[in-house]
């Protein structure tokens, strides 16, 4: 069984509806009672493209899926949810990453993890640290000590998700 840690993002089609409804899908790939999902935190979009503002959060769970499977599923997920995604870094209904797999490295043509972006994105490590505050990262960097108040000042709470 492994403990993975998955990060969700959108901004079209509302959004917080997009998270609510992709919890309920991510709910189905984890082992019992193994699910835990951050706030959900609205944030500025990163990158050059004019667009909306997004609504991040991130999940955990356990579960006995590969990576590969879990990529897999995720994918299917978005696209369940109608993932429009026309643009490099521009708007998308829901987009669901693969943050960590247990303390893999896999460095594939179809998945890289630890994801390559999430040191740098406020918008997934601060939610991270809401469910995994003592979590160390395969590379033995303490997700503590990456946490700031700047880096916490980028992101408003939106809502939790009140789902059953
Ligand atoms: N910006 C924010 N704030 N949140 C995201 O989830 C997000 N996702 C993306 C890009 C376009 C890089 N910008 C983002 O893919």
């Amino acid at each position: 069984m492994a403990q993975v840690y998955v990060a969700l993002g959108a901004n079209l089609a509302d959004p917080i509806s997009q998270l609510n409804n992709a919890c309920e899908a991510l709910l189905s790939l984890a082992a019992p009672q193994s699910f835990s999902v951050s706030s959900y935190y609205r944030s500025a979009p990163m990158g050059d493209v004019e667009q909306p503002d997004y609504v991040n959060a991130v999940a955990g769970f356990n579960t006995e899926l590969t990576p590969i499977e879990l990529l897999d599923a995720l994918q299917n997920i978005e696209n369940q949810q109608g993932r429009l995604r026309e643009l490099r870094w521009g708007p998308r209904t829901l987009d669901l990453d693969l943050l960590l797999y247990d303390s893999q490295c896999i460095d594939t043509p179809r998945l890289t993890v630890p994801h390559y972006g999430m040191r740098e994105r406020s918008f997934v490590l601060v939610p991270l640290f809401d469910i995994a505050p003592t979590l160390t990262l395969p590379d033995n960097t303490k997700l503590a000590s990456l946490i700031s108040d700047s880096l916490r000042a980028e992101l408003v709470l939106a809502q939790d998700f009140t789902g059953e």
